[in-house]
């Protein structure tokens, strides 16, 4: 039976490919887009995480039926929610949907992640296409935006090779050491980038003309648009000048370029903006529908298909989630007292409901919570099917060995709906091939339906006949409010100002707060705190104790914690993007004071 072919199931853009046998994992060499090695995360995932392996209720070990019953009688209440998490990317999660929708359940809408983003770009694109990995490998030029791509996207990593390579972040990522131009630029300032290179591009007859009169009739409008904002205080604002700006303009001038764009530039309530923005800038340069050209984010993995699992119930907002107006809360593959915003909200709020089942692989902040805890089955241990929102592999996750003691979502959904009286599910075997049917073989691969060679090629919208949307409109209150106008001004003359922007990138060692768990803020020296030395960081939002790790190469106006530290959210807003549904882990500055 060995070895077998399956796909790594964390939630990465890369969707590795993998050969196992009993106790070994490699990356599988035919896999179109792994590159022929696996990440650290994964070389390790089999040995070091100490699993939960028993059924519990009330902290008492209990057998698994035990605790499925508790699970049906808690779910008989009135008010029931399901909330599920990203720990495992496999199309079977959504399964426990079909649940749901039998009981009459509330489950969620929006995103902790890319929602934001994903707005701003329906608002421009009519529809978010994924940027196949080959039209990186035939750009000339790169612009990388909040990605940290060799963290986060490293099997990418080969497609930049011999590439010019443009890196907008505020943080000095390993990408940025390597790049042509890095721009380090004060957080939350892309959409400014972005309208001020447009400006600059048609001032300087960069823009495409041929391209504009086809897919962008609009252009002028846009023009007048970015004629808005007055050149030198935004330049300040973002922390750059018109030689820097020049530079990049320069490099992209008849060349062909991908922009990648990761969700380091979203995380804010005008996300979508962002991303609207940086869309308009790549159509007035005519960077869409030609090979070697494109706008890559983190594409929606679904797109092209039927999903079985589609459900109409009732529905909360997942960064927002009202827990205590429920009963009975179900959190199935997600830590959310780590991974939501405003930590202490969501303590409170889950301390109202009378009942928490956690069903998940490893204890944690919200397993901690729970009043029924159920051991789930690691994607080596079931049958699944993995989408990327990077690429169109579409790829069986099989299952490679038996486990003991958890229980798969399919059968964990069948057992529930049988307790309740309803008919069973179909046979596991009919969900995994409704996904695999829709897609075309590829040798031992299957291809998404919505692959397009070359994204938006015959025009913009669903259908491919509409016209890109520029950008018209721009509002912003949180650059109202006095704690940003405070920290503006200041931070222009090189001051040290007292409140910092929170930065949260994902972390090398973690998949969210799966596996290594930080305890750190990184700061620019100059901050006057010590290494290792324990602060109190603190928002309007809540607290948490960190210790400090100075690094010169850090921007004097921001503090970074990695997303996987424990209490990193305790400092963040519970607030929801403008468009999008999505969380704004970013829309928030912190203050540091010793102990
Ligand atoms: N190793 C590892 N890989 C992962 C994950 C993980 O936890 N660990 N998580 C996975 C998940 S769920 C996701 S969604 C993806 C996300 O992966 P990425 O899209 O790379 O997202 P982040 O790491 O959150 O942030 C990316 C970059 O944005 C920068 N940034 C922060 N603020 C700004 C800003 O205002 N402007 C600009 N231009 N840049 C900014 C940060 O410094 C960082 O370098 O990664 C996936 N891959
Ligand atoms: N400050 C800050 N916070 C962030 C972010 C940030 O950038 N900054 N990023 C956000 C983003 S992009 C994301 S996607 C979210 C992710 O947040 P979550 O979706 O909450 O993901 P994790 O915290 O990784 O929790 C995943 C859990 O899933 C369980 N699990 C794994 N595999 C399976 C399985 O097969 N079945 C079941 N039932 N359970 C399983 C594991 O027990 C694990 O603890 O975090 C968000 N949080
Ligand atoms: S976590 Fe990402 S990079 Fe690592 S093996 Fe899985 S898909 Fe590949
Ligand atoms: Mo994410």
């Amino acid at each position: 039976m060995y070895p077998i072919k399956t796909t790594c199931g964390l939630d990465c853009p890369d969707a590795c490919g993998i050969v196992a046998t009993v106790n070994t994992i490699k990356a599988d060499s035919e896999h179109p887009t792994s590159n022929g090695a696996l990440c650290a995360l994964l070389n390790k995932y089999m040995v070091e995480e100490p699993r939960i392996t028993s059924a519990i209720i009330n902290h008492k070990k209990v057998t698994l039926e035990e605790a499925l019953e508790a699970t049906k009688q808690a779910l008989e209440a009135k008010h029931k929610l399901l909330w599920r998490g990203s720990g495992n990317f496999g199309v079977m999660q959504e399964i426990t949907n079909l649940l749901f929708d039998k009981i009459g359940g509330t489950t969620t809408k929006g995103t902790l992640c890319d929602g934001a983003g994903d707005a701003g770009i329906i608002e421009g694109r009519g529809v978010n296409r994924i940027l196949p990995p080959e039209q990186i490998a035939k750009a000339d030029v790169v612009v990388i935006w909040g990605k940290n791509i060799t963290v986060t996207a490293s099997h990418l990593m080969p497609y930049l090779e011999g590439k010019k390579i443009v890196v907008i972040d505020p943080i000095k990522t390993a990408i940025a050491k390597k790049a042509d131009i890095h721009l380090q630029i004060a957080p939350r300032t892309d959409f400014y980038v972005a309208v001020m290179l447009s400006r600059f591009a048609i001032m300087g007859d960069h823009e495409d003309p041929n391209f504009l009169a086809k897919f962008a009739s609009e252009h002028n409008e846009y023009y007048d648009f970015t004629r808005e904002f007055r050149i030198r205080p935004i330049l300040d604002h973002i922390n750059t000048d018109l030689n820097e700006m020049g530079q990049i303009l320069e490099m992209m001038e008849n060349q062909k370029v991908v922009h990648l764009i990761g969700n380091g530039v979203q995380k804010y309530s005008t996300g979508h903006h962002t991303l609207h923005a940086i869309d308009s800038l790549a159509t007035l340069l005519g960077h869409f529908g030609k090979e070697g050209y494109g706008v890559g984010f983190l594409g929606n993995s679904k797109l092209g298909f039927k999903n079985p699992f589609a459900i109409k119930s009732k529905t909360v907002q997942k960064a927002t989630t009202p827990f205590g107006d429920f009963d009975t809360v179900l959190i199935q593959g997600g830590n959310p007292v780590a991974s939501m915003p405003d930590s202490s909200r969501v303590i409170t709020e889950l301390k109202k409901t009378k009942t928490i089942i956690y069903f998940g692989l490893y204890e944690n902040e919200t397993s901690a919570m729970a009043d029924i805890v159920i051991p789930a089955q690691n994607f080596f241990e079931k049958e699944d099917v993995r989408l990327s929102y990077a690429h169109h592999i579409v790829n069986p996750m099989r299952k490679v060995h038996e486990c003991a003691y958890g229980i798969s979502e399919y059968d964990f959904t069948n057992t529930l709906l049988q307790k309740f009286g309803f008919d069973a599910l179909k046979s596991e075997a009919y969900y995994l091939d409704f996904w695999l049917n829709q897609c075309t073989p590829q040798g031992d691969y299957y291809r998404s339906p919505a692959y397009q060679a070359i994204p938006y090629e015959e025009g913009f919208g669903e259908d491919e006949d509409e016209k890109f949307t520029f950008l018209e409109e721009f509002n912003d209150d949180f650059i109202k409010t006095k704690q940003f106008t405070r920290a503006r001004k200041k931070s222009s003359k090189e001051v040290i100002i007292d409140e910092y922007w929170l930065i949260t990138p994902k972390a090398n060692k973690a998949l969210n707060t799966q596996f290594k768990r930080d305890n750190r803020v990184v700061m620019h020296p100059n901050l006057g705190f010590n290494n290792e030395e324990v602060v109190r960081v603190y928002s309007p939002w809540g607290e948490h104790q960190f210790k400090v790790k100075n690094d010169e190469t850090m921007r004097q106006d921001s503090v970074m914690i990695y997303a996987n530290s424990v209490g990193v959210n305790f400092l963040t807003p519970s607030i929801l993007s403008e468009e999008g549904d999505s969380a704004c882990y970013q829309e928030v500055k912190v203050k540091l004071e010793k102990i």
